[in-house]
């Protein structure tokens, strides 16, 4: 039995020796000490043993059994902590390494000739008013002295959403509500997303961008719109920048006009850019009508006021000599780090 012991006991330290994985040494472990493993067999035929032989026989089973456990632990741990190093060395992170570049957004031109603009009127005294994308048919028409039968109300020019509500074709309806809401004076700048049920092209989309202003004072008059934007335009485009009215219509406003500024690319002589002309038509303006401001519970005999409008698309265009609109609503980055 002795002679059993000891070949079990030295065939399994040999099998322990060669275990290279944890689960090799558990197969070691069932085999040898488990249930139905060689050494528990041996244990259990401890009662065929001389009663005398018993206790030394027993005690010779059990020192092996520690024995093989020991080294089982001993082996597992060790395997155990191979395992782990193996697992840290393969999860080391090299802090010196150079990290990987961020790809920064840049600000988009219409972004930046929406700021531009701000800035010149607010420096003038002029505060930045927002409003609702979509309006009441009122806000939009009627309030701006737009008749029901006006072309511009033709469903092909407008996006109704029902009967009264539509997407705003202008921003001027942000200005009627601050009419309705504050007493003259009123100096407002009024940018926003406006929608127009148009096609696409190099220089129309179903939305773009206006910036609208308003005033509304005792004795303003067309002196004060044209000193105004001749002063815009010398801070958009250069202090050499002359500007020219021309007469135009529009509902809400009488007289009304367009501005051209003379063109920044040759100084007025005439080139590609400016067509030959010279000039480059920038905006529409005009002082308010009188029924505008009627319907606002403003009395037109105590006050007049002016406003204009331009769109801020074609600002960017003009500035950043960008000769498609479709590339301002494309978000390339490689187009928009240009400016
Ligand atoms: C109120 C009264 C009058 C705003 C004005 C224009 C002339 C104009 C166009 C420029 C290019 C629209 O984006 S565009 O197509 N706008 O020509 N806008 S006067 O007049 C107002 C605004 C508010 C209460």
């Amino acid at each position: 039995m002795q002679d059993k012991l000891n070949e079990i006991k030295a065939k399994a330290l040999e099998l322990i020796s060669a275990g290279d994985t944890p689960e090799k040494l558990n197969d070691i472990k069932v085999s040898v000490l488990g249930k139905k493993g060689e050494l528990t067999a041996i244990m259990k035929s401890l009662k065929d043993v001389a009663p005398q032989d018993r206790p030394k026989v027993g005690q010779m089973i059990n020192d092996a059994r520690a024995e093989i456990e020991k080294n089982l632990e001993e082996a597992m741990a060790k395997l155990q902590a191979e395992v782990r190093n193996a697992k840290l060395k393969a999860e080391v992170i090299d802090v010196t390494l150079p990290s990987k570049k961020p790809v920064i957004g840049h600000r988009h031109p219409n972004s930046i000739a929406l700021e531009e603009v701000e800035r010149i009127f607010i420096g003038l005294g002029y505060e930045v008013c927002e409003g609702p994308e979509i309006e009441k048919d009122y806000y939009n028409f009627e309030a701006l002295n737009i008749p029901a039968d006006h072309p511009a109300k033709d469903e092909q020019d407008t996006f109704y959403i029902n009967a009264d509500m539509l997407l705003r074709t202008q921003t001027s309806s942000t200005q009627i509500h601050a009419m309705e809401n504050e007493k003259p004076p009123i100096r407002i700048l009024a940018p926003g997303r406006v929608f127009r049920a148009d096609e696409v092209d190099a220089t129309h989309s179903p939305s773009f961008h206006q910036i609208e202003g308003l005033v509304v004072d005792k004795n303003i008059t067309f002196a004060d719109l044209k000193g105004t934007l001749a002063e815009f335009a010398k801070e958009l485009f250069g202090e050499e920048t002359k500007v020219k009215f021309r007469p135009h219509h529009f509902p809400f406003t009488e007289p009304s006009a367009e501005m051209d500024v003379s063109c920044f690319k040759c100084g007025g002589k005439g080139c590609r850019f400016c067509k030959g002309s010279g000039w480059i038509e920038i905006l529409g303006c005009g002082m308010v009508h009188p029924r505008v401001l009627e319907k606002c519970n403003i009395d037109p005999k105590e006050y007049t006021g002016f406003a204009f409008g331009v769109g801020l698309e074609r600002i960017a265009l003009l500035k950043y000599e960008i000769d498609d609109m479709r590339l301002l609503y494309e978000n390339d980055v490689r187009f928009l780090n240009q400016f």
